[in-house]
């Protein structure tokens, strides 16, 4: 393949990425919240988009199914980014990483008293820092989605994810006790292809570089 194929996930990261796509002189033939295709074409006979799930973006660039993608920073610590160059913070699809727990729960005492919490997430890597870090003990049990549901169901103490308006926890009783760390979504790129197609990446890079929006 002598073209370039960029890794998305639909939603928040393909719509947020367009317009950066649009700095580079790229643009999508088609919107893939209406399109069902995984690959669709763009203005441009030798680039395309792969539409794959948020946190196999990261699976596809190390392989070099693609050479470029748009990852969360959550799902490239999860990752490990291995096999990835990261050279760019785009700056969007942000949000933080926190710590939330029911309505009426005293965390600060539980970890006091130096109780054993059960902590839900999708981020065990990162949630099993966060924990070390301060000495608190916890099982972390590992979910694929709805974290806010763990608390109220009796599965854990504690969860760890995204938040963004607040919306979510507030709608399920539950409060953030703890900001981890900010979150936004990076450019990675397939060490091979860096250097087997530097000349057609390096423009794409630098327009990218250039459109990013400062805070
Ligand atoms: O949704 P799906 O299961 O298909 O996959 P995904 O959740 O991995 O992907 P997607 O597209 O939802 O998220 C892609 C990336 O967007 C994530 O990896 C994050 O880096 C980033 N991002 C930014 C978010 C949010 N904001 C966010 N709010 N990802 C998820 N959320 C969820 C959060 O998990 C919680 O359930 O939204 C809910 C909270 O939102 P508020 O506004 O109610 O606080
Ligand atoms: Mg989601």
């Amino acid at each position: 393949m002598n073209g370039i194929t960029i890794a998305l996930s639909k939603g928040r990261i393909f719509d947020e990425t367009l317009p950066l796509l649009a700095a580079a002189g790229i643009v999508p033939v088609e919107n893939p919240e209406t399109s069902r295709k995984l690959i669709i074409g763009t203005n441009r006979p030798d680039v395309r988009v792969v539409i794959v799930r948020a946190t196999d973006v990261p699976t596809y660039v190390q392989y070099g199914a693609a050479d470029l993608g748009v990852a969360g920073k959550d799902v490239l610590i999860e990752h490990g980014g291995e096999g990835l160059y990261q050279p760019l913070d785009l700056n969007i699809a942000k949000c933080r990483m926190m710590v939330a727990v029911p309505e009426g729960f005293d965390y600060e005492r539980a970890v006091r008293q130096g109780n054993r919490l059960k902590v839900a997430s999708k981020y065990i890597k990162t949630a099993r820092e966060h924990f070390a870090a301060k000495g608190v003990h916890v099982d972390l049990i590992k979910l694929y989605g709805s974290m806010e549901l763990a608390p109220l169901a009796g599965l854990a103490d504690a969860i760890v994810d995204l938040v963004s308006t607040g919306g979510t926890l507030k709608a399920n009783k539950l409060v953030a006790v703890e900001d981890i760390m900010g979150i936004s979504s990076r450019l990675v790129v397939n060490q091979a292809a860096l250097k087997l197609k530097r000349e057609t990446l390096t423009p794409i890079l630098d327009a990218f570089a250039k459109a990013v929006k400062k805070d």
